[in-house]
């Protein structure tokens, strides 16, 4: 990340919080400022920024990406203590929602976690794949697992993103224990369920808690809508 060009961005973005919405548009057109939902902007907005377009906001918004589109479907970002340590029992889930194997090789995830897939990972039609923090805890249960190697899922929130391999960002998300979101995944056994495929992952509408304790790794999702 070049320092300058996010404090460039960030103070773009602070202009734009603090002046008059044409004033906003004169500095900085295209610039996406109100992207997670909460009806202000703030650091959640520029950390979604940084992740979808870089270290600086580009006039024009990047082409459809022509990769397929992958999902955050489960973050599972503090299990009790009940359950065990974080260490052990943090996973977040993928699901391939088309009627076609994506193969993984290259994919990364970015942001709050660092992981590269290996050459020849695939994740299958419609199947659900899970990325943990110790993959042992998840392994031999009849579904894909992958270790993240180091690092966790904070227990307040971060941004997650997925990176085809030429580090386009097919899916972002920015999951939280405050405002609308739901708390239950926060150290009370839940974990964080996705309801529906559509619309805007960064939305805590889109998100619940699992019903079951633990979750539901590498499974359809208990409270899944579509
Ligand atoms: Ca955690
Ligand atoms: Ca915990
Ligand atoms: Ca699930």
């Amino acid at each position: 990340m070049r320092f300058p060009s996010f404090l460039t961005l960030a103070l773009s973005l602070t202009l734009c919080l603090s002046l008059p919405s044409i004033v906003c548009a004169q500095i900085n057109p295209s610039c996406p400022t109100e992207l997670d939902g909460d009806g202000t902007v703030g650091m959640t907005d520029l950390l979604i920024v940084l992740a979808d377009f870089g270290t600086v906001c580009e006039p024009d918004p990047p082409p459809p990406s022509s990769w397929p589109v992958l999902h955050f479907s489960e973050l599972h970002y503090n299990p009790a203590t009940a359950q065990g340590s974080d260490a052990d029992f943090e996973f977040l889930e993928l699901h391939n929602p088309h009627a076609y194997s994506v193969d993984l090789s290259g994919w990364s995830l970015s942001e709050g976690l660092v992981f590269t897939f290996p050459d020849g990972a695939s994740i299958e039609p419609g199947e659900y794949l899970v990325v943990a923090a110790n993959a042992v805890t998840y392994s031999g249960l009849g579904y894909p697992v992958f270790d993240w190697g180091s690092g966790g899922l904070h227990n307040s929130g971060e941004l997650l993103a997925i990176r085809a391999p030429d580090g386009t960002v097919v899916e972002s998300v920015v999951y939280s224990d405050t405002g609308d979101w739901d708390t239950a995944p926060d150290g009370q056994g839940p974990s964080l369920e996705r309801l529906f495929l559509d619309g805007d992952p960064h939305d805590a509408g889109q998100w619940t808690a699992s019903i079951s304790t633990g979750g539901s790794p590498g499974a359809v999702n208990s409270v899944w809508v579509d």
